[in-house]
Parts: C-alpha cells; sequence; structure tokens
C-alpha cells in the first residue's frame, strides 16, 4: 500500500478563504450568516414546535467519544449528605442547604462547536494565522469568537441513513454532495446557497449497540474529499456543517488513506463552522412524519476563551 499523501499536497489546489473577510477575521464562513438569512430561517417557524440537539453528557448508557478522549466526569461537591454529622456542607444563616458539582470534559466530549484554529497542517491554522499562536492556548480563531457572534439561519435536515434505507449507516460508509442534492431532491427540498448543513447517520446508535467494540478500527461513516466536493460548500457557501458523528467526516480517507480531510478542506481553507456528535433522532422522526425538512436553526457555544472548541446545546424551531 502506498504511503497517505501530506495534506499540503493534497490539497494545494483546494479553495481557500482566507482573507475574505479581511485579515483578522475569527468566524470564517459563519459570515455567510447575514441578517437576511437569519429573517429567511426565522420566516420558517409555522409549528411552534422546537427540538435541541445536544446529546446527554453523562448518559447513563455511555457518552461516544473520538478515541483518545474520555467522557465527562461529574463529581458532586454538595448534596444533603454533606450536612450530615461530620459533613462539609457550610453553614449560612436560615439553615441553607443546596446541590453542587463539577464536571471535568474534553471541551469536544460531547456536542460541540470546533473553533476554526482547532486543526492545522503545514504551520498555518485558518485565515493563515500561524498555527504557534495555539501554543498555551488558542489567541486566533479560537471558538469565543463564534461563541460571542452565534449562529442563526436556514438549515436543512439531509437524513442520509433514511436516503439510503438504513437505521443506522455502517462504519467506512462515505457519500458525497451528489447523495446530498439526491437525498434533498427525495425529501421534498433544495438546498439553497448559505443553508446550514445537518446530516443524519444514526452512526452512533452503533456506539450504544457495541459498546467498546464500537472502536474497533474506528472509521465513521461521512461525507468523502473530493476536489468537487469542496468546491461545491465554496459555489454554495455553506457556513456551517452539523452531523450527528463524532468528527462530521469519514475518519480515513479510503481514496488516500488521510486522515480528517474535511476538516482541513472546509473548517481550515475555507473557514466552515463543524458541529459534532449531534442528536438527530427526534428532529428526524418529526421531519419524516411532516414532510417538512428546512427549518430554523439557533446556536451558541459556551465562551470560553482561547479554547480549540465549546459545548453547544442547539436549537430547531419548526
Ligand atoms: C478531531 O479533530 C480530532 O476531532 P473533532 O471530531 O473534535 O473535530
Amino acid at each position: 500500500m502506498t504511503s497517505a499523501p501530506d495534506l499540503t499536497e493534497l490539497l494545494a489546489d483546494s479553495p481557500s478563504n482566507w482573507g475574505k473577510w479581511g485579515p483578522d477575521d475569527q468566524v470564517g464562513s459563519l459570515n455567510y450568516l447575514t441578517a437576511e438569512q437569519v429573517l429567511a430561517g426565522a420566516a420558517l417557524i409555522r409549528k411552534g414546535e422546537l427540538f435541541t440537539l445536544q446529546r446527554l453528557i453523562g448518559d447513563p448508557k455511555g457518552d461516544p467519544v473520538w478515541p483518545g478522549r474520555s467522557p465527562a466526569t461529574r463529581e458532586v461537591v454538595f448534596d444533603e449528605s454533606s450536612w450530615d454529622e461530620g459533613g462539609d456542607g457550610p453553614a449560612f444563616p436560615g439553615g441553607l442547604h443546596y446541590a453542587d458539582d463539577k464536571i471535568d470534559a474534553f471541551l469536544q466530549g460531547s456536542t460541540q462547536y470546533d473553533a476554526l484554529g482547532h486543526v492545522w497542517y503545514d504551520g498555518k491554522i485558518w485565515n493563515g494565522y500561524d498555527a504557534r499562536t495555539t501554543i498555551g492556548k488558542l489567541e486566533q480563531a479560537s471558538v469565543e469568537p463564534i461563541a460571542e457572534r452565534g449562529i442563526a439561519g436556514r438549515a436543512v435536515l439531509l437524513d442520509m441513513a433514511r436516503y439510503f434505507g438504513a437505521d443506522a449507516l455502517p462504519a467506512r460508509q462515505t457519500f458525497d454532495h451528489t447523495d446530498l442534492e439526491k437525498c434533498a431532491e427525495a425529501q421534498g427540498i433544495t438546498i439553497r446557497p448559505r443553508d446550514i448543513l445537518i446530516i443524519r447517520t444514526n452512526h452512533l446508535e452503533l456506539f450504544f449497540q457495541q459498546g467498546e467494540a464500537f472502536y474497533d478500527g474506528f472509521c465513521e461513516p461521512g461525507l468523502v474529499y473530493s476536489p468537487e466536493l469542496v468546491e461545491w460548500f465554496q459555489r454554495m457557501e455553506i457556513p456551517n456543517l452539523v452531523t450527528d458523528t463524532i468528527a462530521n467526516e469519514v475518519t480515513h480517507d479510503p481514496n488516500n488513506g488521510v486522515a480528517l480531510v474535511l476538516h482541513n478542506a472546509l473548517m481550515r481553507n475555507l473557514g466552515v463552522a463543524f458541529t459534532e456528535i449531534c442528536d438527530l433522532e427526534k428532529l428526524a422522526a418529526d421531519c419524516a412524519e411532516d414532510k417538512t425538512y428546512e427549518f430554523f436553526y439557533v446556536a451558541a457555544p459556551l465562551k470560553i476563551n482561547g479554547a480549540s472548541g465549546a459545548p453547544v446545546n442547539p436549537v430547531v424551531l419548526k
């Protein structure tokens, strides 16, 4: 087997949006979400129903995470037992008791927005900033400006699992922009420029079925790199790619062996925001029932100084 090419070589002619929104830009393709897009999204609220897309942190059934990361752990600081004999519960006038707890969590260990500076190659992150600006904290393209800005716009659900007739897409299955367009057509919608794309695979259902065996030869299904796919994202001015997998794309590209090509071609080079590990099941069931796959999407990750990503609970309104 030939060795995988370097990303610098593979993406040498790939489109770039560096400089498009100025030399200091921090939010990339989210700039496409103008007031017009927000209003176009809000106009799709018809039923007054809302859906939250965050996966439960601390799910008793387990939290799926990227290999090498660990699920969040929650620790109780105070509960009623803190005021038992010998307990360390603080005494307050009036007899106040309270529950307190804390979590130790990877910022990318649950539903999250990646910062644009989360991945890179060739010593440069989004907008051409030096990768050494990531040392200690992300001085550039952290999740903070994305959190400060917020995200709202017209979004479409592309239910790829349903389109392929599967309960859950298996490891390694790939698809591309032409499949997204065919799926949209089968659902009776058209993907419009500047739409937020929400892709359902239901792949993480296999994590709950298989347990630790899920990680054997880990390779999630998803979008696969081609120059045409990147050109399509660029032409369609896609601001945000949202999925229910851990990493939004096929983990290892079967055509060249490279890991996470689209994180680089789309996020690092085009500035597309990535939202990962969403739970799309209730939304997808509703869309299948009312045959409405376009709606208003709103999200704002937590504001964390210099962070490479942050948890989020996106909301869809129909
Ligand atoms: C990596 O890029 C490694 O992970 P994520 O899926 O959080 O983007």
